[in-house]
C-alpha cells in the first residue's frame, strides 16, 4: 500500500482534499505517482486541450517603495535604472503587440509614489479607445490596494473607476506567499494575504475576473503552499471569479534573498512538478484552469508540466522583464507555433484563448 492511499481513495470518490492530503502530497517522494493523480484529475475535468493566448506583458514603471526581497525588477526613487514610460511609450508598445496578433495587454507596474490616479486611467481609457476588442488584463491587487491607499478612495471606487475606463480584468500577481509570518519575512511592505483576497473578492463582485498566484521556492515551508492553495481555493466558493491558478517559480539572481546568502538557489525540477500536481489536485472543481507560465518554468518544464496537471502555458508575452532581472533565461517572447509545437509535441491539443477562455481557435 502506498503512503498516498488515503488520497488516491478521496480523489476516486471524488472528495475534496484537505491541509492534511496535501501535506501528504508534499511530503511524499513518489513523484511520479503524485503526476499521474494530477495528470488524470485533469484529463477528468478540462480534458486534453491545453489553452494559449497571443498576448504582451506591458511593464510601465518599475519605480517601487515596496522593496520585496524576491524583487530584483524593482528600483527605488532617483536610482539608476529606474523608468516610468509616457502613455505614448505604452500605446506604441500596444501597437506593436496589435500587429502581431495580441488578443491581451498584461499590464504590471509597481509602487511608484510619483503617478498620479489619472495616470492608470488614462492609461486603460486611451488604450482602449484605440483597441476597444483588446483584453486589458492590469495592474494587481497590490497596486489597486496601492491606489486606494493614496488617493483616499476604497477599493471599490477605484475599481469601478479603472472598469468604466476600460480594465478587463485583473493579473494575478503579489500574492506571493499568505502565511503571514513568512510573508514578513519576504516582502515585509506588502500588503497582507488577507487584503490581496479581499481586493479579488471586491473585484469579483463587480464582475471584474482575475488570476491567482503564488510565489514559490524561496522561504515558504510546505505548509504555507497548501495553506496558500487552501486560502484561494476558499475564496473562490464564494466569488467564483478567479480564471487560473499561476505557481511562480522563485529565480533568485540579484534579489536580497541571495544577497544575504538568506537563499542559494531556486527550486528544483521536482518541486515544480510537485506543486503544479498539488495545484491541480487541491483546486480541481473550484480553479480548473492550472497555468505553467513557461518564462519561469522554461520551455522544458513547462512542457513536461502539461502532463502534471497543467493545462494553460501561458502565451507568447513578446516582452517580459521581472523573471529576466533575477536571472531567468528564457527568451522574452515565444512565437503562437512554437506554443502549438510544444503542446501538440507532448500529445495534447493547443487550443488558443482569449483572456476569459473562449476558444479563439483548435489547431
Ligand atoms: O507578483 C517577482 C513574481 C509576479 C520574482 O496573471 C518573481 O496571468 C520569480 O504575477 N522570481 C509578477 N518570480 C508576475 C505575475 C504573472 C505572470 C504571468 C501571468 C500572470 C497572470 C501573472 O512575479 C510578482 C511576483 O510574485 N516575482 N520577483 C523572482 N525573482
Amino acid at each position: 500500500m502506498d503512503e498516498l492511499s488515503p488520497v488516491i481513495e478521496k480523489i476516486e470518490g471524488g472528495e475534496e482534499l484537505d491541509f492534511d492530503d496535501g501535506m501528504l502530497l508534499m511530503s511524499s517522494k513518489n513523484l511520479s505517482l503524485i503526476g499521474a493523480l494530477a495528470n488524470h484529475v485533469r484529463k477528468k475535468t478540462v480534458g486534453d486541450r491545453v489553452m494559449f493566448v497571443s498576448n504582451c506583458h506591458i511593464n510601465y514603471t518599475n519605480v517601487c517603495s515596496s522593496k520585496c526581497k524576491f524583487c530584483a525588477y524593482f528600483r527605488e526613487e532617483g536610482q539608476k535604472g529606474g523608468f516610468t514610460l509616457t502613455i505614448d511609450e505604452v500605446l506604441e508598445k500596444a501597437e506593436n503587440a496589435s500587429k502581431m496578433g495580441a488578443t491581451e495587454l498584461h499590464i504590471v507596474g509597481s509602487l511608484n509614489p510619483k503617478l498620479p490616479f489619472d495616470y492608470y486611467e488614462e492609461l486603460l481609457a486611451r488604450l482602449h479607445e484605440k483597441y476597444p476588442s483588446m483584453s486589458l488584463k492590469a495592474y494587481t491587487a497590490v497596486e489597486i490596494a496601492y491606489l486606494a491607499e493614496t488617493t483616499g478612495m476604497i477599493v471599490r471606487e477605484v475599481l469601478i473607476r479603472l472598469k468604466k475606463a476600460g480594465l478587463t480584468g485583473l493579473p494575478g500577481g503579489g500574492g506571493e506567499i499568505f502565511n503571514e509570518e513568512t510573508r514578513k519575512k519576504v516582502c515585509p511592505d506588502k500588503i497582507s494575504g488577507e487584503r490581496w483576497l479581499e481586493v479579488m473578492e471586491t473585484a469579483h463582485g463587480l464582475g471584474i475576473k482575475s488570476n491567482a498566484t503564488m510565489l514559490y521556492g524561496h522561504i515558504e515551508t510546505p505548509g504555507d503552499i497548501i495553506d496558500h492553495i487552501l486560502r484561494i481555493r476558499e475564496t473562490q466558493k464564494k466569488t467564483h471569479g478567479f480564471q487560473a491558478f499561476i505557481p511562480l517559480k522563485f529565480h533568485p539572481d540579484n534579489t536580497e534573498l541571495q544577497k544575504n546568502g538568506i537563499v542559494r538557489f531556486g527550486p528544483t525540477g521536482f518541486d515544480d512538478l510537485r506543486i503544479i500536481a498539488v495545484s491541480r489536485l487541491l483546486l480541481n472543481g473550484y480553479v480548473n484552469n492550472i497555468k505553467t507560465y513557461w518564462v519561469m518554468a522554461g520551455e522544458k518544464m513547462a512542457q513536461i508540466a502539461l502532463h502534471y496537471g497543467a493545462n494553460d502555458i501561458d502565451g507568447t508575452v513578446m516582452e517580459e522583464r521581472i523573471t529576466h532581472a533575477a536571472g531567468g533565461a528564457t527568451p522574452e517572447y515565444m512565437p503562437k507555433e512554437r506554443l502549438i509545437h510544444l503542446i501538440r509535441n507532448a500529445g495534447r491539443i493547443p487550443v488558443e484563448r482569449t483572456t476569459n477562455y473562449e476558444v479563439v481557435k483548435v489547431y
